[in-house]
C-alpha cells in the first residue's frame, strides 16, 4: 500500500498521504512525497498542489521509530526546500495536529488552510530537539521571532483560530476542508506562490534573546536545546536564510545526538508502551463507567473525588465522619471554583459539574455506583472492614479499588467475595495534579478490570501503570532504597541541605529530604512501624524515626529534618537536627566522612537501580520502560535521563553492576548484594531494556 497518492481535481493535484496511525514521515512518505512533488511541479496540466492526508490527522512529525538510526534520504529540509521550489502554488489543508516536520512541510507550501478543530505546533523541545526542517527559520520569519520563539520553546499546539491570528495559517475550513481547500486554491492561483523564505523577518529589539535565556533558565535547568533554539531564531534576524538553515542543522544534529535527546524519545516511547499488557488482548473490553463513589473524604479522596467528577463522572464521596464529609465536599468545591478561576472550566461548566457531585454517609446511597475508590488511612485492618462492607452492598459487577500506596492487594481482596473485582488505583499526591496512576493487578483481578483502570488513566488524563502486588509496589518500594541511602549518608557526615542539592543539580525535581518534609516524616514512620519485613539494622531510617518521634513532621509542623518559617515553604537547616544527627551517629558508632558528590548520586540512583532490576525479575513490572514512566512521573525523576534504568542503560549496565559490587564490599550485602539480573546484563553487555 503506497504511503503517497496522487488524484487529479481538474487543474488541482492532490497529493495525499496515507501512513498510519499519525502519518509520521518515514523514509517512505518523504521519497512519495518528494517525488510526487516534481511529479505536479513538471505537470503542465496541474496548476496547484494540495497536499492533505487520510486519517486522523495531518503529518504528526518525522518519524520518531527512525531516530538514532542511519539516517535515510530523501532528508527533510530537502523535501521541504522542493516544495517551496515549486513553480506553482503548493496549499497545505490541516486537519488534526500539524506537528514538528509536519508544520515544517506545511510552512514549506505557500499557503496553509486548517479546519477549525485543527492545532499546529513545533514540540521538538520535548524530545530535546528543535525544528530540524528550517521552522526555526521560517516560522520567524511569518509570525515574527518572538511570537516564533515562544512557540517552540513551550512545544504547545496552537489551535487554528490563534493560528490565523499569528498569521502561521491562511484560512481557516468551517465545514469541509477539502472542498474549502479547493475553492482556497483558486486565490491562490491568482496570488502565486508565497515563498517564506524570501519574507523579510520584522525587525526585533536583539535584547529579547537575552531575556528570554532568563526567562527559561530555571524552567530548563541546562537542557541544550533551548538554548538552541533561541540561537537559532537569533541567526534567523542576523543572517541570510541559507546561513541559518546551515546552523540549525548543525545544532540540530548535535541536540539529536545527546543523551538528553535520547532520554526524552525514550520517554515519549515508554510512556506509550504502558498502556500494552502482555496476555491481555487488544481486543478486550472494559467494563463501563459512569459513576464512581470515593470512599474516605480526607486530602486523597477529596482529591481523587474531584479529578474525577473534573474528567466528567458522576462522583459521590461518602465518609462515616461528619465534619471529615464536610471538609472534603469544601475541599471539591474550593477545587472546582479554582478551575473557573484558572480559566480552566467556565462558571457554567462548574455548576454542570456539581450536579454530578453528591455526599453521602451509608453506603446504601452507592451501591449503583459503577467503581469505588476506597481512599481512607492507610490501616490494613480499616481497608479490610470498608471491602467487607462494599461487598455486601455494592452491585454485582462494580469495580472495587483502593487507593493504598503499599499495601498488599490480594489480602485486601480477600476481605471479599469477588477477589476478580478489585483491583489497586494508587494515586499520587496531589491527586488532581500528579499523572501517574500504579494500576495494581492482584493475583485474580479480571482482565477487563484491568482495561478499565487503563481507560480511566487515560480519561484522567493520567498515565496508568500496570503493577504487581508487592510491598509499595513498584514507586514506593524502589523509594525505599533511594531513602534508604540519603539516611544513611545523613548519619555518615552528610548534611541534608547538600545531598538535596547535589541531587537536585543531578536533575531531581526536589532533594530526598525536602520531599520528607514536603509528604510529612508522619506518613512514612506510621507505615515503617506497621511493617514486619524491615531490614534488622538499626540505622535503617534512623533519622526520620528519630525527628517523627520528636513531632517534627515537616511542613505541616513548621519543623521536620528543616526549619519553615510561618507562612514559608522554603527549607531552613536547623542547627538542632545536625546536632541530633551527630549524637544518632555517635550512638551507632558510625565513623564521620566527607562523601563526595558523585558517590550521594550513585548510592541514591544505583539503589534505585538495584531494586528495578528486583522488581523485573519478580515480574512486577512489565517492562524496565514501566519503571522509568512511574519514576519520571511521580517521584520527579529528571525525564531527559529518561528514568533509572534507562540511565542505567544509558551509561553502562557493566559499569552500574561493578560500582554495586564496589558498595557490597564497603557497605555490606545487605542492600547492594546485586540481583542477577544486573549481573547477567552486565556479563552479556545487555540492557535492561531488552529484558522482557
Ligand atoms: N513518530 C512515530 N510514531 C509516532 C509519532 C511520531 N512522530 N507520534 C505518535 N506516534 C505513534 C505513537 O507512538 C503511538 O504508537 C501512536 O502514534 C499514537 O500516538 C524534523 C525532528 C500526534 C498528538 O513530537 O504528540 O518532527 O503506541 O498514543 O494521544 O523538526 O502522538 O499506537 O504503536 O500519542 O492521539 C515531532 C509526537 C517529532 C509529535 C497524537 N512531533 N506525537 O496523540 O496518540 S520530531 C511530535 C504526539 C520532528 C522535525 C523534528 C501524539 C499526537 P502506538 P499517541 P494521541
Amino acid at each position: 500500500m503506497s504511503v503517497v497518492g496522487i488524484e487529479r481535481h481538474g487543474a488541482v493535484t492532490l497529493i495525499i498521504i496515507d501512513n498510519p496511525p499519525v502519518n509520521a514521515l518515514s523514509q517512505a512518505v518523504r521519497e512519495g512525497l518528494l517525488s510526487a512533488i516534481v511529479d505536479a511541479d513538471g505537470d503542465d496540466e496541474c496548476q496547484a498542489i494540495l497536499i492533505v492526508c487520510s486519517g486522523r490527522t495531518f503529518i504528526a512529525g518525522a518519524d520518531i521509530t527512525e531516530f538514532g538510526k542511519p539516517p535515510a534520504e530523501p532528508y527533510l529540509p530537502v523535501v521541504v526546500a522542493r516544495i517551496e521550489a515549486c513553480k506553482k502554488p503548493v496549499v497545505a489543508a490541516i486537519h488534526g495536529t500539524a506537528l514538528g516536520g509536519g508544520f515544517e512541510i506545511a510552512l514549506g507550501c505557500h499557503y496553509r488552510i486548517a479546519l477549525g478543530s485543527a492545532a499546529v505546533g513545533l514540540p521538538e523541545v520535548h524530545l530535546g530537539l528543535l525544528p530540524g526542517a528550517s521552522g526555526t527559520q521560517r516560522l520567524p520569519r511569518l509570525i515574527g521571532a518572538e511570537a516564533a520563539m515562544d512557540m517552540m520553546l513551550s512545544g504547545n499546539p496552537v489551535k487554528a483560530d490563534k493560528a490565523l491570528e499569528s498569521g502561521a495559517i491562511d484560512r481557516v475550513a468551517e465545514v469541509d476542508l477539502l472542498s474549502e481547500a479547493i475553492d482556497f486554491m483558486k486565490e491562490c492561483i491568482e496570488q502565486g506562490p508565497r515563498r517564506i523564505r524570501d519574507m523579510e523577518i520584522a525587525a526585533v529589539d536583539a535584547r529579547v534573546f537575552d531575556v528570554e535565556r532568563k526567562k527559561i533558565a530555571a524552567k530548563t535547568r541546562g537542557l541544550m536545546s533551548p538554548e538552541r533554539i533561541i540561537r537559532c531564531v537569533e541567526l534567523a534576524t542576523k543572517t541570510s536564510f541559507d546561513d541559518g538553515l546551515a546552523g540549525e542543522r548543525e545544532m540540530f544534529l548535535e541536540c539529536m545526538a545527546s543523551s538528553q535527546s535520547d532520554g526524552l524519545r525514550h520517554a515519549f516511547f515508554a510512556e506509550r508502551q504502558v498502556a500494552k499488557i502482555p496476555g491481555i488482548a487488544k481486543e478486550t473490553s472494559g467494563r463501563e463507567v459512569k459513576t464512581v463513589a470515593v470512599i474516605g473524604a480526607g486530602t486523597m479522596g477529596a482529591g481523587i473525588a474531584y479529578n474525577c467528577l473534573a474528567a466528567g463522572f458522576n462522583v459521590t464521596i461518602l465518609d462515616n465522619n461528619q465534619e471529615g464529609l464536610e471538609r472534603g465536599v469544601k475541599t471539591i468545591k474550593r477545587l472546582c471554583a479554582g478551575g473557573v478561576e484558572r480559566g480552566k472550566i467556565s462558571d457554567a461548566e462548574m455548576q454542570e459539574s456539581l450536579k454530578r457531585f453528591s455526599h453521602a454517609e451509608s453506603y446504601a446511597d452507592i451501591v449503583g455506583a459503577d467503581l469505588v475508590i476506597e481512599a481512607v488511612f492507610e490501616s490494613m485492618a480499616f481497608k479490610k472492614e470498608v471491602f467487607g462492607a462494599l461487598d455486601k452492598v455494592m452491585k454485582a459487577g462494580a469495580i472495587l479499588a483502593s487507593n493504598t500506596s503499599t499495601l498488599n492487594i490480594d489480602e485486601i481482596a480477600a476481605s471479599t467475595a469477588r477477589p476478580q473485582d478489585v483491583i489497586g488505583l494508587h494515586f499520587f499526591s496531589p491527586a488532581h495534579i500528579m499523572r501517574l496512576l500504579e494500576i495494581v493487578r492482584g493475583a485474580d483481578t479480571a482482565d477487563d478490570v484491568i482495561v478499565s483502570s487503563l481507560a480511566l488513566a487515560k480519561k484522567l488524563n493520567k498515565i496508568g501503570v500496570v503493577v504487581g502486588n508487592c510491598f509499595g509496589f513498584v514507586g514506593n518500594r524502589m523509594l525505599y532504597s533511594y531513602g534508604r541511602e540519603n539516611q544513611m549518608m545523613l548519619l555518615e557526615g552528610v548534611a541534608p541541605e547538600t545531598i538535596d542539592q547535589v541531587l537536585f543539580d543531578w536533575g531531581m525535581a526536589m532533594g530526598p529530604n525536602a520531599v520528607g518534609d514536603l509528604a510529612g516524616l508522619d506518613v512514612g514512620y506510621k507505615v515503617r512501624q506497621e511493617r514486619s519485613d524491615l531490614p534488622d539494622d538499626p540505622r535503617f531510617y534512623r533519622i526520620a524515626d528519630a525527628l517523627a518521634e520528636l513531632g517534627r513532621y515537616g511542613q505541616k509542623t513548621g519543623k521536620g529534618i528543616y526549619l519553615y518559617e510561618e507562612g514559608s515553604r522554603k527549607p531552613v537547616p536547623d542547627p538542632e537536627v545536625a546536632v541530633l544527627i551527630a549524637k544518632e551517629a555517635r550512638r551507632l558508632g558510625i565513623e564521620r566522612r566527607n562523601i563526595s558528590d558523585e558517590e550521594i548520586v550513585q548510592r541514591c540512583i544505583y539503589g534505585l537501580v538495584v531494586e528495578g532490576a528486583r522488581i523485573l525479575e519478580e515480574g512486577i513490572a512489565e517492562r524496565s520502560g514501566d519503571i522509568d514512566v512511574i519514576w519520571m512521573n511521580g517521584y520527579g525523576f529528571p525525564r531527559h535521563r529518561g528514568g533509572p534504568m534507562h540511565y542505567a542503560d544509558s551509561i553502562g549496565i557493566k559499569h552500574v553492576y561493578e560500582t554495586v559490587c564496589e558498595f557490597r564490599e564497603r557497605f555490606g550485602a545487605m542492600y547492594w548484594e546485586p540481583p542477577e539480573l544486573l549481573k547477567s546484563l552486565a556479563d552479556s553487555g545487555g540492557k535492561f531494556a531488552d529484558f522482557e
